[in-house]
């Protein structure tokens, strides 16, 4: 299978703010045989300085902005979660940070985002939060599901990118 890529650009959910960037996805099965991690690279700006929830949704649906992408991406049904815990949903990559430029370098490797199978992200969407993620440790009623992250101030819908 060689490396898939995928890529999504991100934007702002309403037009009234100026979240822009790219995403990058990168799956090398050269690497590790069956069990790939993915890298998830990238660069968002225009972000307030600070931590910012940072999911894979459930849907590659913007028809009514970052709003109609779905939940997080929950394929074994489990509990919000930190992207150190085994027990979470596969979307639940944690927090990205901007610096006071408004930021963000983007990094992160992650086992539970495959681009191929039954739990394939491609075709869903990375959302980016007005607030951080609490990991599902905050106390707050929306913790276990969606780690109390506040608006979704931009998203992008994960599209195949050639491999070449
Ligand atoms: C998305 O939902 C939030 C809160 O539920 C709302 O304030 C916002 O206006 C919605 N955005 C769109 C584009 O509908
Ligand atoms: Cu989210
Ligand atoms: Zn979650």
């Amino acid at each position: 299978m060689g490396i898939v890529k995928a890529v999504a650009v991100i934007s702002g959910g309403d037009s009234n703010n100026n979240v822009r960037g790219s995403i990058q996805f990168l799956q090398d099965f050269n690497s590790i045989a069956g069990g790939a991690a993915t890298l998830v690279k990238g660069r968002i700006t225009g972000l307030t300085p600070g931590l910012h929830g940072f999911h894979i949704h459930a849907l590659g649906d913007t028809t009514n902005g970052c709003n109609s992408t779905g939940p997080h991406f929950n394929p074994l049904k489990r509990d919000h979660g930190a992207p150190s815990d085994q027990n979470r949903h596969a979307g639940d990559l944690g927090n990205i940070i901007a610096g006071v430029d408004g930021v963000a370098e983007i990094s992160i490797k992650d086992i539970q985002i495959p681009l191929t199978g039954p739990h394939s992200i491609l075709g869903r969407a990375v959302v980016v939060h007005a607030d951080l993620d609490d990991l599902g440790k905050g106390g707050h009623e929306l913790s276990r599901t969606t780690g109390n992250a506040g608006a979704r101030v931009a998203c992008g819908i994960i599209g195949i990118q050639s491999s070449v």
